[in-house]
C-alpha cells in the first residue's frame, strides 16, 4: 500500500464505522466541553475569590437551597450524558457482537506472526482477506498459540483470536479499497510484524478471484474427506439411526441443545463441536458411552475448522429432521431439499457407511 497523507482517521468503509465514529465524536465532545469548562471556572473563581487584605469569607451556608439545586443540576446532567454513551456504545456492542445469520463465512487461524485464512469456498490465503463489496462476512476465529486479535481499523472492528476456542467477528464492508489489518494484543517479538492486508473488491471481481483460488474444494468437503481419513465415519455415520447405535448421529445437530451424561446441557456449536473431537471426555452425551478417543494432535486447527464446517453442513435445526431418527432417505430428501453443494456432499456419503457401521449396533 502507498503511503497516504497525515490522516486524523482511517477511512470509514464498513457499514458500522459511521456509527462508531459518532459515538467517538461525542464522547470527545463531552469530554473536552467539561474539561473546558472546569478549567476555565478554576481559574475564574481562583481570581475572583482569591483572599484579599486581611478579609475573612462568611461561613458557606451548608442548607441554603440554592446549594442542593446547584449541587442536583452538576450530578444529574452529567450522569445522563454518560449514560447516552452507555446506552449508545452498547448498542453499537450488540451490534458488533452479533454477526447476521446470512453473513458469508471466512475462517481466520493466527499464528505467531501470521494470518490464516480460508475461505468457505476452499481458497486460501495468508495475511490478505479478499471480501466483496457489501456482504456482511463473518469471521470465526482460532489461534494455533497464544492471544492475537484481529483488527482492520477501517472497518472499526476488532476481536481477541484466542487458542482453544472460536471467536467471531463481522463487518460489511461499503468501500473498495485495500485496508490493514493489524494484531491488536501483544504476542511476542514480532507482533508488529503480524499485519496484512483486506482486499474489499466489487462482486464480479471477488467472483473471479474465488474462481482463480485453489482446486481443493470447498470447506465441508474437504471436511469431509477429514471426517473419512480419521475413521470419525467408522461410528458416526450421517444417516445412522440413533435409537440404535452407540454413537450420536450428528445429522442436523448443529444448533440444537444436546443434554449431557451430567444432566446439563450444551448448545450444539462450532466450540462444542471442537472440543467433542480433542477432549470428548470433557463432555459426554446422554445415553452413550465414554468410547469417543480423543484426535488431540492428529488434527491441526486448520483441519478442525473444516471438521466442523462438514457437522455444520450435515444440516442445522432449521433445515433437517430432528424429532424422528433420519433414516437414509429421509436425509437424502432433506439435502436434496436445501441443495447447497456441502448438504449434497453430505448425503453422498451418508449411504455408505450406514450400512457398515448399523449391523455392530444392531447385533
Ligand atoms: C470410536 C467411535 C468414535 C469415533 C472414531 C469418533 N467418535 Fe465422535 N463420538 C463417539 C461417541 C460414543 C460419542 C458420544 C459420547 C461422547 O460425547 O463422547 C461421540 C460424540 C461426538 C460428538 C458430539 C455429538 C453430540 O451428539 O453432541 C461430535 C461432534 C463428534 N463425536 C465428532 C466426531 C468427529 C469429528 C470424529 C472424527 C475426528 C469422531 N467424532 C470420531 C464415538 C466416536
Ligand atoms: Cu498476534
Amino acid at each position: 500500500m502507498q503511503a497516504k497523507p497525515f490522516e486524523l482517521f482511517p477511512d470509514a468503509a464498513s457499514s458500522i464505522a459511521g456509527s462508531v465514529d459518532g459515538l467517538y465524536a461525542y464522547m470527545v465532545l463531552v469530554s473536552a466541553f467539561f474539561s473546558l469548562l472546569i478549567a476555565v471556572l478554576i481559574i475564574y473563581f481562583a481570581v475572583k475569590y482569591r483572599r484579599k487584605d486581611d478579609h475573612v469569607p462568611l461561613p458557606v451556608d451548608e442548607h441554603s437551597i440554592g446549594g442542593m439545586i446547584l449541587e442536583i443540576v452538576w450530578s444529574v446532567i452529567p450522569l445522563g450524558l454518560s449514560l447516552v454513551m452507555f446506552a449508545w456504545g452498547a448498542s453499537i456492542f450488540f451490534t458488533e457482537s452479533k454477526p447476521p445469520a446470512d453473513a458469508m463465512e471466512v475462517f481466520v487461524t493466527g499464528k505467531q506472526w501470521m494470518w490464516k485464512i480460508q475461505h468457505n469456498e476452499g481458497a486460501r490465503e495468508i495475511n490478505e482477506l479478499h471480501i466483496p463489496i457489501n456482504r456482511d462476512i463473518k469471521l470465526t476465529m482460532t489461534s494455533e498459540d497464544v492471544i492475537h486479535d484481529f483488527y482492520v481499523p477501517a472497518f472499526r472492528t476488532k476481536a481477541d483470536v484466542l487458542p482453544g476456542k472460536y471467536t467471531t467477528e463481522w463487518f460489511r464492508p461499503t468501500k473498495v479499497g485495500e485496508y490493514h489489518i493489524f494484531c491488536a494484543e501483544y504476542c511476542g517479538t514480532k507482533h508488529s510484524g503480524m499485519i496484512g492486508t483486506v482486499y474489499v473488491m466489487t462482486e464480479p471481481d471477488y467472483n473471479k478471484w474465488l474462481a482463480a483460488g485453489s482446486g481443493e474444494g470447498s470447506m465441508a468437503e474437504q471436511g469431509q474427506a477429514l471426517f473419512n481419513q480419521l475413521g470419525c465415519g467408522n461410528c458416526h455415520a450421517s444417516a445412522f439411526n440413533k435409537n440404535l447405535g452407540r454413537c450420536p448421529n450428528l445429522n442436523g445437530l448443529f444448533g440444537t441443545t444436546v443434554d449431557l451424561k451430567d444432566g446439563t446441557k450444551t448448545r450444539m456449536d462450532e466450540t462444542y463441536i471442537r472440543e467433542s473431537v480433542l477432549y470428548p471426555q470433557s463432555k459426554i452425551v446422554a445415553g452413550y458411552d465414554d468410547i469417543m478417543p480423543t484426535f488431540k494432535g492428529l488434527v491441526t486447527e486448520d483441519g478442525l475448522l473444516k471438521l466442523v464446517e462438514y457437522v455444520k453442513s450435515m444440516g442445522t435445526k432449521n433445515g433437517a429432521q430432528m424429532s424422528a431418527p433420519p433414516l437414509a432417505t429421509e436425509t437424502s430428501a432433506t439435502d436434496a431439499k436445501t441443495g447447497t453443494p456441502a448438504k449434497a456432499g453430505a448425503a453422498k456419503t451418508s449411504a455408505a457407511p450406514a450400512v457398515n457401521v448399523n449391523r455392530p449396533g444392531n447385533q
